[in-house]
């Protein structure tokens, strides 16, 4: 029996009281954007800023750029880019943030989406030179779809750049958001003096530190001294800050929190700054915690008895043990280490004694966990991405849908002494969602097909497999990129048609590939009865 079944009416409402203080002091967000706007630069800015590690970009990637605390995959360095996002748990004043960041390549959309699953803001990231982007207004429509509010953050002011005002318009008009800067900048992008706290009417004054690698001081000038300080683009400032307010650009809780609206920085994360701003709002206005629906709608409130469900499992984030994380959002109530929970799936007890409070690479041991908290659980085998974990009463969280992929490659071993090698990688990278594995008794076992969003995953996954799981492989294109799920009691016949191939999904569900979209409209124009179904475009 647990100590919940054993709790007094009295211990009960004082521990549902502190549930739902802890989860009012949680801030779970994810950084969403087009590649290269600065996500990572920004993460590490913001843990820099909450004092969390004391210099930025410590360690250099490959390439001669600093690789940053959300990028420690090897890949990651060597390229610049993230291709997997990385949680960070840290306090700031008196929240504990949780923060996700997310890799912008198309290919690697999957996991942002999944992400966002487990979030209760966003902050999005536009580069002041290119404005909105492709990949950014698709993740855009992403949160606006799941009801997610949004915090806009126009980066690299540091850098010449579009006008303020068209970037607003920009915004406004072909996504319909409407802006509510709080700060403004004072000084154009590439060439600016600081940026205007709009609402404590104020000037915020850059100071450049050395290579950006420390937090920049902040010198807070009041409005009456900034015209002496900035010239006149403090003046300039003040007329633009004076027509946004005329235009019923001003911070509206409601309007933020209901999607429509979304509050605005600038900042140069590469140059820490504007950072500080970015933490607070993010305290005191992103949302806390409420909760979540359950498969039937039924809403799971944070003073319930814990639940949980797991939006990531990733491994080889640490080469010495081959371990391996599923990651997990808090929807309500605690539990201390140790305490068993029940996973959902199979109705099995899980003992939280490996529960991990995650830093990037970087774990350490969690004693308890409240609502809006992402926790790691390591060493977890048995859990999936949408598996649902709870206490007491039960509760099933949604299934977090697969993303329909596009591009399929025949994967092969290259040494055949390495079988048992190939095997375990293949699992692993499959349960990962690095690639989905597919099979047939065709192909067998030896040659599974890797099936994909976009062909960046086949590169990670053949990296993955030759340099942590110590089985190289070998990988030929297959000519297919459409796939729709298809009745088992379908499949036989659809395999025996010509250009098409029924594969099955560890999950067991069967997929057909097409080779273009005219062969899949010519199939079922001649097989109207059998019923294909599509899975989750990949455009969210
Ligand atoms: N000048 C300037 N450069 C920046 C700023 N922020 C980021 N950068 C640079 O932009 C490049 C991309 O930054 P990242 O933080 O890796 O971008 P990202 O959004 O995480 O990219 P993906 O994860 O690949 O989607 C790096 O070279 C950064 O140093 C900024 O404020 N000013
Ligand atoms: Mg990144």
């Amino acid at each position: 029996m647990t100590d919940n079944a054993l709790a007094t009416p009295a211990t009960k409402t004082s521990q549902a009281a502190k549930i739902a203080t802890e989860g009012a002091r949680r801030r779970t967000f994810a950084v969403i954007s087009h590649p290269d706007a600065g996500k990572s630069t920004l993460t590490e800015a913001l843990a820099l800023h909450a004092r969390v590690i004391t210099e930025a970009g410590a360690t250099h990637g490959k390439a001669g750029r600093r690789s940053t605390v959300s990028d420690w995959m090897e890949m990651e360095k060597a390229r610049g880019i993230s291709i997997t996002s990385t949680a960070l748990q840290f306090p700031y004043r008196d929240c504990v943030i949780n923060l996700l960041d997310t890799p912008g390549h198309a290919d690697f959309s999957e996991d942002t989406y999944r992400v966002l699953t487990a979030v209760d803001a966003a902050v999005m990231l536009i580069d002041a030179a290119k404005g909105l982007e492709p990949q950014t207004l698709k993740l855009f429509q992403v949160c606006k779809h799941r009801g997610i509010p949004i915090i806009t953050v126009i980066n690299k002011w540091d850098r010449p750049g579009r006008h303020a005002l068209e970037l607003m318009d920009e915004i406004h008009d072909r996504i319909g958001l409407r802006t509510t800067p709080l700060t403004w900048p004072v000084g154009i992008a590439g060439d600016f003096k600081g940026v205007m706290d709009r609402r404590a009417n104020k000037f915020i004054r850059f100071t450049r530190t050395a290579g950006g690698a420390t937090a920049a001081p902040e010198e807070h000038i009041l409005a009456d001294d900034a015209h002496a300080a900035a010239g006149d683009d403090w003046d300039t400032a003040v007329e633009e800050s004076e027509l946004l307010s005329a235009d019923g650009s001003d911070y509206d809780r409601d309007t933020f929190l209901g999607g429509e609206s979304s509050p605005v920085l600038f900042t140069s994360a590469a140059l820490n700054f504007g950072v500080n701003q970015l933490l607070d709002v993010l305290v005191e206005l992103a949302p806390a915690p409420t909760g979540a629906a359950d498969v039937d709608g039924v809403r799971r409130v944070v003073e319930s008895p814990f639940s949980a469900f797991v939006f990531k499992v990733q491994a080889g984030m640490d080469s010495s043990h081959r371990d391996r994380i599923a990651y997990a959002r808090v929807v309500s109530g605690t539990f201390e280490r140790g305490d068993v929970l029940t996973h959902a799936a199979t109705g099995k007890p899980f003992v939280t004694k490996y529960a991990q409070s995650v830093f990037g690479q970087q774990r350490s041991t969690l004693d308890d966990a409240w609502p809006g908290d992402v926790i790691g659980l390591a060493n977890a085998a048995v859990l999936r991405p949408g598996d649902t974990l709870y206490r007491d009463v039960p509760v099933h969280f949604p299934p977090i849908p697969s993303f329909s992929p596009e591009h399929f490659m025949v994967a092969r071993g290259k040494d055949p002494s390495k079988h048992k090698q190939f095997r375990r990688g293949i699992e692993q990278l499959d349960q990962e969602g690095v690639v989905q594995v597919l099979r047939s008794d065709k192909r067998g076992d030896q040659a599974p097909v890797f099936a994909a969003v976009g062909p960046m995953q086949f590169e990670v996954a053949a990296h993955r497999m030759a340099t942590e799981l110590s089985a190289p492989v070998s990988l030929e294109s297959l000519p297919y990129q459409i796939a729709r799920i298809v009745d088992p009691e379908d499949a036989e016949f659809v395999n025996r048609q010509v250009s098409c191939e029924v594969l099955t999904r560890t999950d067991g569900v069967m997929l057909v590939l097409f080779s273009t979209p005219w062969r899949l409209e010519g199939f079922q124009r001649d097989n109207p009865d059998i019923k294909l179904r599509s899975l989750v475009a990949a455009e969210g």
